[in-house]
């Protein structure tokens, strides 16, 4: 899979990717990651990237002239499955739309900053719209290295222990169980027996049990 990210501080975006999940990913020949400056498809002299919001209004908003500049250079070279803008107001980012991104070939993620872009880059350009939360971040770079990190994650291969995407948390509407290593005691403080009785039936038993336990105490609405 190949990633595009068009960002107007693409230096947020830089150290995420030189570690664990995608330097793993990239060294594998399964992902590539590609940072695209906005600015340098800037207009004039002074590389416009932004101007004042028709109608007024607080808040500067990303022109369409240097987004459609730097996508038709993307989209010369190669063709895309998905153009993902990444902004507040999409679809909430969830393991299903994680899964289903993994699969693509090709995909160019636009992050919006200042009061977003022209609607008319959303309305010609863009194919899915994605939020990671109900929350505001300063701009989409923080967002498009998670987006990032759990699509990348899900390519085939990309994982040492192929069942360990299998179960993570979500993956089957359940949150994970908790997890215990070395030693069996600290401080008084045991591990569950039942975790070190090699009894493979009912460890399988205890987690699904404490997945359970725990999606109803913290996330009751996964299981409606
Ligand atoms: Cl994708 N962008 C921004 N700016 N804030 C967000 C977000 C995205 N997702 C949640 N908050």
């Amino acid at each position: 899979m190949r990633i595009d990210i068009i960002a107007v501080v693409p230096e947020l975006l830089q150290s995420p990717f030189q570690h664990s999940i995608f330097k793993r990913a990239v060294e594998k020949g399964l992902a590539s990651v590609y940072f695209h400056d906005l600015r340098q498809y800037g207009l004039g002299n002074y590389k416009q990237i932004d101007d004042y919001s028709f109608g007024g209004g607080a808040g500067m908003v990303l022109m369409i002239e240097p987004i459609d500049a730097c996508i038709s250079a993307l989209k010369a070279e190669r063709n895309y499955d998905e153009v993902i803008y990444l902004t507040p107001d999409g679809h909430t980012l969830n393991q299903p739309m994680a899964n289903a991104l993994s699969l693509k070939e090709n995909i160019i993620i636009l992050c919006g900053h200042y009061k977003g872009v022209d609607q008319r880059v959303r309305d010609h350009f863009v194919t899915k719209e994605i939020s990671i939360g109900d929350y505001v971040l300063s701009g989409g770079e923080l967002a498009a290295a998670v987006l990032a990190d759990a699509i990348v994650r899900l390519i085939p291969g990309v994982l040492s222990d192929e069942t360990s995407a299998l179960t993570d948390s979500f993956q089957d509407n359940l949150l994970a169980p908790p997890v215990y290593t070395r030693p069996a005691e600290y401080k008084g403080w045991k591990v569950p027996d039942i975790l070190l009785s090699g009894n493979t039936p009912q460890i399988d038993a205890w987690r699904e049990e404490q997945a359970y336990k725990r999606t109803e105490e913290r996330r009751p609405d996964l299981l409606t």
